[in-house]
């Protein structure tokens, strides 16, 4: 039988026809070694990056040719990295990356973006390091940007359009989700109490609402919605891609800004997640049931969001921030019991898919883009229980990231995590995140006090020190 809190010795779990054994987490973890391999492996990459494509968006890890989203380049990598160089402890790369990137990004330019990427990734990568540095450039660049992004929210309904242009403002994409209706408000409302211009955080916390607003009877939200319309054109309700960070940004909201309509939806949402998507008995062996939760006890599916069945049992790499989310809002049993069902998926083949059925055990999408969603609630459930045996997670996680994404310039996605071939892309999450994420795992906790601070989707930290 197995306990919980046996969580140090090795135990079984049976999946359909295959045993497996998960490895024993006895091993204690030596924080400062693993922090320092961290930032060594950062820096490889970073230097890769700044080898062969310094001042373009991204470097493509294989074929060492770079990569401009939109044609020309806004500068991705370098802005979205500079906090995590900031906090990784490399101030003279930073303060020179900070340096190029006040003097030569523009944002004055021809070019239609996608609000919800240029907003996680740039807006808050902006705003995290200028309240790190203070350097008003930083903020001013902040601002400029964000009254080119207002726009988007000139629809019917005041959910924003998926796409607008930098110069003309001219927008379009209007079948949206609620990832990208919802996820504005961090960045948004920080811009605002940074600029004392309310605009920016009333638009974007209008369009967390009229989201909300549009939930089921039931009170679930779609995937996707048409902005002009307000009607949902795809009624699959989930915590997955399209939806995750929507219901982060709920609770999110409720903290850094003590928003208690935020607190609100998150509490009414977060209910009802549980009531219709969460799957507590989908277990990989009958014999894990105990009575508590144990691995794969539970689990997130997806349901109809009008009538509350049961759809599919489909999970994946970016599932794997909710850990973090129920962490967050103080909900440690569900927290842990999810954090195993997700590490046990990174543990079938020794790094995780993009899509998962956790019914059937199959593997559905093989891709592995570096994603940090599972290291990110390794590093919440490690600060929030103390417990060692996300130390060994989080250990045994960089081990295998390091075995097979490391090129010999940098990291690169894998086609597969069945076969291990890698794939020629690195996106800038690497830096804001991934390794932003395991670092603070295993890094003294002063390096950044988590009690203090708000983390936007990108790993970009707000810290409350506006006044109000
Ligand atoms: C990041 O851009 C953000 O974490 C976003 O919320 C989801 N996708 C990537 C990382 O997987």
């Amino acid at each position: 039988m197995i306990r919980e809190s046996m969580r140090h010795i090795r135990f079984i779990g049976l999946i359909g026809p295959m045993l497996l054994a998960f490895s024993t987490m006895a091993q204690p973890v030596d924080r400062k070694a693993m922090a320092g391999a961290v930032k060594t492996e950062f820096k490889h990459a970073w230097d890769g990056y700044k080898q062969y494509c310094w001042g373009h968006d991204d470097l493509k890890p294989i074929s060492k040719t770079c990569r401009d989203w939109y044609g020309t380049t806004i500068l991705m990598t370098p802005v979205d990295s500079l906090d995590s160089l900031y906090l990784l402890g490399f101030k003279n790369e930073a303060d020179n990356t900070r340096e190029y990137i006040a003097k030569n990004l523009s944002f004055d330019k021809d070019i239609s973006v996608q609000n919800f990427e240029i907003t996680i990734r740039v807006l808050g990568g902006l705003l995290s390091s200028y309240e790190i540095t203070k350097d008003k450039r930083l903020l001013a660049l902040a601002d400029d940007l964000g009254t080119r992004l207002l726009p988007v929210f000139n629809s019917p309904t005041g959910l924003p359009y998926r796409f607008v242009n930098l110069k003309t403002g001219k927008t379009s994409g209007p079948v949206s989700n609620p990832a990208e209706t919802g996820t504005l408000v961090i960045e948004f409302g920080t811009l605002s109490k940074l600029t004392g211009k309310p605009i920016y955080f009333e638009k974007a916390k209008r369009a967390l609402v009229e989201t909300y607003k549009r939930r089921s009877p039931i009170g679930l939200v779609g995937t996707n919605i048409n902005v002009e319309t307000g009607k949902w054109t795809n009624t699959d309700s989930h915590v997955s891609s399209e939806i995750d960070s929507y219901y982060e940004y709920l609770l999110k909201c409720s903290i850094l800004f003590a928003d208690s309509d935020c607190r609100t939806m998150w509490e009414d949402s977060i209910a009802k997640i549980n009531s219709f998507l969460a799957d507590e008995n989908a277990s990989m062996s009958k014999t894990n049931r105990t009575g508590k939760m144990a691995v794969g006890d539970l689990w997130y599916g997806h349901a109809d969001m009008n009538t509350g069945k049961m759809t599919s049992t489909t999970t994946g790499a970016l599932d794997a921030f909710f850990p973090a989310v129920l962490a967050l809002d103080g909900d440690l049993n569900r927290a842990r019991a999810l954090q195993d069902s997700m590490f046990h998926m990174w543990q079938l083949n020794g790094i995780e898919p993009e899509v998962y059925d956790y019914k059937t055990g199959k593997v559905e999408e093989a891709g592995y883009p570096l994603r940090p969603e599972i290291v990110e609630s390794t590093y919440y459930l490690y600060h929030y229980t103390k417990d060692p045996k996300y130390l060994a997670m989080g250990k045994q996680m960089f081990d295998d990231f390091v075995k097979y994404c490391r090129t010999d310039v940098a990291y690169a996605g894998l086609k597969s995590v069945v076969t291990k071939e890698k794939a020629d892309y690195m996106h800038s999450f690497v830096f804001a995140e991934t390794f932003k994420y395991f670092y603070l795992l295993f890094a003294d906790e002063k390096t950044l006090d988590l009690n203090k601070a708000v983390f936007n989707t990108e790993a970009h930290p707000m810290w409350r020190n506006w006044k109000n």
